[in-house]
């Protein structure tokens, strides 16, 4: 039987990664991009393992041309753009090139599929950063209201109309898997999760003495990236297109992650290390989430498995082998 192909923008962050691993499991071929930087090892070092398995190309998501070349050449049964400008916190400082990759982006992978491959199924990493603060302490579904406070959010808000729009208008298989926060051992080092294990992690090995954060009062619905890599499978291989909340229904602050890992780490009250550092609170902040992923649970059989506990314990090991 021929083999399946899929296609992963961003193969080389977290979540593309986990997806390129778990596709190659289930026997697809694998392509991907990755954009061509000066420091090509850092890029890499999350699929360096996979490589000889993998069919990656040098191109970029705003380099129409070489999506145009890969999609008439393979017609992927599968397309997961999951490459982005993904920090928030960054978004406020470049909101130009943010708006560039998260939203021009996007119009140009779905026009380089809807010209070249309109049969493949193509999904869309969009986020919970697209609520923004109306919906107040409000458990948040696919209908809740979307008003984004963010430069990211709101690229990411228009990419998620154009994926349904190229739908819609279209009639191609294209989807949005709306993910909440999703975390692992491969978490870039500035996002609150590695920020805080590695900092709490030099605390104990004497290499530092406190860690500078931003809001500790901000919630988030925090998952595994593993988890939620598999949602994205399940949102393109079910019957018809539609978007689905991904999300675990646990709502925790950034001060209870402190409080947890330095319990962890038997280094007693979080307090003593952590230090407020005006550089790290946005201009703008998204206070509260918390995600309902009933629609998941009920047409995609999906449901989380890791704990944020058992992640927070992986998390540890893991950057304690990699940098200590
Ligand atoms: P987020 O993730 O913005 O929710 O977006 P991040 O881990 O950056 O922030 C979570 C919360 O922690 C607060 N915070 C800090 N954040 C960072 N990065 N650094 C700090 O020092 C710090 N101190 C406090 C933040 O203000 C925020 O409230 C992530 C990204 O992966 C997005 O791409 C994705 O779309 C969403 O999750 C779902």
């Amino acid at each position: 039987m021929k083999k399946k192909t899929a296609f992963i923008s961003g193969i080389g962050g977290q979540d593309g990664s986990y997806l390129a691993e778990f596709l190659l499991k289930k026997n697809y071929r694998v392509f991907g991009i990755l954009p061509r930087r000066s420091n090509p090892e850092f890029q890499t070092y999350r699929i360096d393992h996979l490589l000889d398995k993998l069919d990656i190309e040098y191109g970029d998501i705003l380099d129409k041309i070489t999506l145009d070349s890969i999609f008439k050449k393979v017609k992927p049964n599968e397309i997961y753009h999951l490459a982005a400008q993904s920090h928030v916190g960054i978004s406020f400082k470049s909101p130009f090139i943010t708006t560039q990759i998260d939203y021009i982006g996007v119009i140009n992978i779905l026009d380089a599929a809807r010209y070249n491959s309109p049969k493949s199924r193509f999904y869309n990493a969009s986020t919970s950063e697209i609520y923004g603060n109306i919906n107040k302490n409000k458990i948040l579904n696919e209908n809740s209201i979307k008003e984004p406070v963010s430069p990211y959010g709101i690229s990411k808000l228009a990419a998620y109309h154009l994926t349904k729009i190229y739908r819609e208008s279209y009639n191609m298989f294209a989807c949005n898997g709306i993910l909440f926060n999703h975390e692992s051992p491969r978490r870039g080092l500035n996002f609150v999760t590695a920020k805080v294990v590695k900092g709490a992690l030099e605390i104990k090995y004497k290499k530092k003495k406190f860690i500078e954060l931003g809001n500790l009062d901000s919630m988030r619905d925090w998952g595994h990236a593993k988890d939620y890599v598999y949602a994205m499978w399940l949102i393109l291989n079910k019957k018809k297109p539609e978007d689905y909340v991904i999300a675990t229904g646990i709502s925790k602050s950034v001060r209870d992650l402190c409080r947890l890992v330095f319990k962890k780490l038997d280094l007693g009250d979080y307090k003593k290390y952590i230090k407020i550092n005006k550089r790290y609170l946005r201009p703008n902040e998204l206070y509260h989430l918390r995600g309902d992923a009933t629609k998941a649970k009920k047409i995609l059989k999906w449901k989380p498995i890791i704990t944020f506990d058992e992640m927070i314990d992986e998390m540890i090991e893991n950057l304690e082998n990699r940098f200590f």
